[in-house]
């Protein structure tokens, strides 16, 4: 049986994994270099310095938040919906063997393992500045490639115009799925431009290490100009399609989460304001950093240079 995790460890399945991965790149003759997956020494090796992070699109040098906080403050409803949920049951999320079904409007679909869909990968290490609203943000030195890598490997047709996502579904074992809180599985879509950003991240670590289940191991996005629910965790479907597919949120309560969920200071949430947030970083502790002082939210989060023209001509009030 799966140990409980204690903090700051990398769980024994993910370790496991790892070596799965490893010992199969192993096996093709290509030593672990040579495929760009990274032994967990060597992950760890790189936590503490970042290296030349200006060279990575989204990249700051603004206050992080620690590898603590962004690994006990945490939303992920399959595991709970108080933010010390995931972590308390990060256990109930079993990660080997995983596979990604790719279907919809693209060549090369099918079943991939997940040593599959990272092997060209590099391990780059990102900073981004990441989810502002539901009252706090972060700034997360994510492990990841750019999605864009990947799903060009699927040779999307033209008639792929947004791209679907799907977390895994295992109510038996994910205590959240046990309860109609949203529409299970968690789905989450981008349209395929907003997909193949540069800064669209499919994530496989954060600070150096591989993702805590209550991160979204083994693999999530993180769509850095977007509300935080945009970021779907622990992957098992993409899928390319021509309408706009349906979200969980937005099935949940339409009124209050569209499909596009830029982060947008001047467009209210129904129940609140989305002018203002505050940072969960090293100068506050999960608990006081919603009492510490609020700062102006930035349109697309900071990144209007990079993604403002994808929307070029769109009423953002409508299109929320
Ligand atoms: N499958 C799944 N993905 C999810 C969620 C979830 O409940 N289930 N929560 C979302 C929300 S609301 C947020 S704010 C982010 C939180 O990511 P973090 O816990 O890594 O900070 O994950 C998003 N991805
Ligand atoms: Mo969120």
């Amino acid at each position: 049986m799966a140990k409980k995790i204690r903090s700051s460890e990398i769980t024994p399945e993910s370790v496991f994994r790892q070596r799965r991965v490893i010992l199969q790149a192993a096996g093709l003759g290509l030593g672990a270099a040579g495929t760009g997956i990274m032994m967990p020494e060597q992950l760890h090796a790189a936590a503490p310095e970042f290296k030349d992070l200006a060279q990575w699109p989204g990249s700051t040098d603004e206050t992080r938040t620690t590898f603590e906080q962004a690994t006990t403050y945490n939303n992920f409803y399959e595991l709970g919906t108080d933010k010390g949920d995931p972590k308390k049951n990060a256990d109930k999320l079993a990660t080997t063997p995983w596979t990604v079904e790719v279907g919809g409007e693209c060549e090369k679909g099918g079943n991939y393992a997940l040593e599959d869909i990272l092997k060209p990968h590099t391990f780059e290490e990102r900073i981004y500045r990441l989810r502002c609203v539901e009252a706090w943000s972060m700034v997360i030195p994510w492990v990841g490639f750019p999605l864009a890598d990947l799903l060009k490997r699927f040779e999307p047709n033209s008639k792929a115009k947004y791209v679907q996502f799907e977390t895994i579904y295992d109510p038996d074992k994910l205590p959240g799925q046990k309860y109609p809180i949203l529409q299970w599985p968690y789905a989450e879509g981008l349209r395929i431009d907003e997909a193949m950003h540069p800064l669209t991240l499919m994530a496989v670590g954060l600070y150096g290490k591989e993702l805590p289940a209550q991160n979204g191991a083994p693999l999530r996005l993180v769509v850095p100009w977007k509300y935080g629910f945009k970021s779907i965790k622990s992957i098992v479907a993409i899928n390319f399609v021509e309408e706009e597919p349906a979200t969980s949120w937005n099935k949940s309560a339409p009124r209050e989460y569209g499909f596009y969920s830029n982060v947008n200071p001047q467009v209210s949430h129904p129940r609140w304001s989305q002018a203002k947030e505050r940072r969960l970083d090293s100068d506050s502790s999960g608990f006081s950093a919603l009492f510490s002082e609020k700062r102006e939210t930035e349109m697309f989060n900071g990144y209007a240079d990079e993604v403002a023209s994808l929307y070029e001509g769109m009423d953002l009030k409508k299109s929320f």
